[in-house]
């Protein structure tokens, strides 16, 4: 698409830097603003200019930064949907245009697969699963006995992680404990703290027999907590917790015993995506789906592994 300029300006390949347009889902959370500065870091380090914009969760503002960046005729976009649907127009006006599109982080619905290159993100239905074996770990541990009643804080209603966690959580339950866990109550807390805070309050009110939390993301367990000991029961012992994602915070609760396990969520997709952005702009071919690593944490584990935390 870009003739290679005359001045070299950086870059083997002899093309002028980069532009990177990133159109990033907001600051909801402690994950997105680790997410967030692995981009940024990461632009800055390969020395792409870099067009950043936060959407404060809402995709009519992600759908106006695309257009922009189209306008801008910038190299390559990136970005995280906020939601799954409503993406084929402004992606279908990228394609016109002929700029690239990757996505980062979370997917999209489409039926037409060549409106964006590839996905560089978890798999989040596995994080689901693994949040459902770790559980497992967790009510043997508490020597728990008869049946698990589990309230479960969803995510953004329509996000990938959202719909994928729930998912991978249930296809656990549904093959292993269909006679003694069930999900009492479930709703959104919107991947925020406060979201947490206000709907777990309300599921004390409604279900006061709730065993377990199971949050989608670590900011709406540490809002929990706050709810939880404000109706004057123990979190990690009256009700255990287990979350995902493994920011700071989350293993600062695992290790003060408040929540029991995290499974890890890796936001440090800033280096991979700015590996897939070079390679998209040369013309090369990648993966459809470039999966992040990560693991999975016990409570027992949480002060030693504390300092080695990176967001
Ligand atoms: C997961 C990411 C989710 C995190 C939340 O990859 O999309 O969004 O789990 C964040 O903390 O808000």
């Amino acid at each position: 698409k870009k003739e290679d300029s005359a001045s070299n300006t950086s870059g083997s390949s002899g093309d002028k830097a980069i532009t990177l347009g990133f159109s990033q889902v907001g600051a909801e959370s402690g994950w997105r603003t680790a997410n967030t500065d692995s981009v940024k870091e990461a632009a800055k380090e390969a020395g792409y200019t870099l067009k950043f914009s936060d959407a404060q969760q809402k995709q009519e503002n992600q759908i106006s930064a695309i257009r922009s960046f189209i306008a801008q005729n910038v190299d390559v976009i990136a970005f995280s949907p906020v939601v799954v649907t409503g993406w084929d127009a402004v992606l279908k006006e990228a394609k016109a245009k002929k700029i690239p599109v990757v996505l980062t982080d979370r997917s999209v619905e489409t039926s037409d697969e060549s409106l964006y290159v590839t996905l560089v993100g978890s798999d989040f239905t596995d994080e689901g699963r693994r949040a459902a074996k770790i559980l497992e770990k967790v009510l043997e541990k508490a020597g728990h006995k008869g049946a698990v009643k589990i309230a479960q804080l969803e995510g953004t209603t329509g996000a990938a992680p959202a719909i994928e966690r729930a998912k991978g959580f249930k296809e656990v339950m549904d093959a292993d404990h269909k006679d003694d866990w069930k999900i009492v109550v479930s709703q959104t807390g919107d991947f925020t703290r406060a979201g947490g805070k206000q709907v777990m309050a309300a599921f004390l009110e409604s279900n006061p027999d709730i065993n377990v939390l199971f949050a989608h993301n670590d900011d709406m367990a540490i809002g929990a907590i706050q709810s939880i000991e404000a109706a004057g029961k123990k979190p990690g012992k009256d009700i255990l917790i287990v979350s995902i994602d493994g920011v700071k915070d989350g293993f600062v609760a695992m290790s003060e015993g408040k929540i029991n396990a995290i499974v890890e969520c890796n936001p440090l997709l800033g280096p991979q995506l700015m590996e897939v952005v070079k390679k998209v702009h040369d013309g090369e071919s990648v993966e459809r789906w470039i999966k992040t690593k990560e693991g999975d944490f016990m409570q027992d584990q949480a002060e030693a592994e504390l300092p080695n935390r990176k967001y």
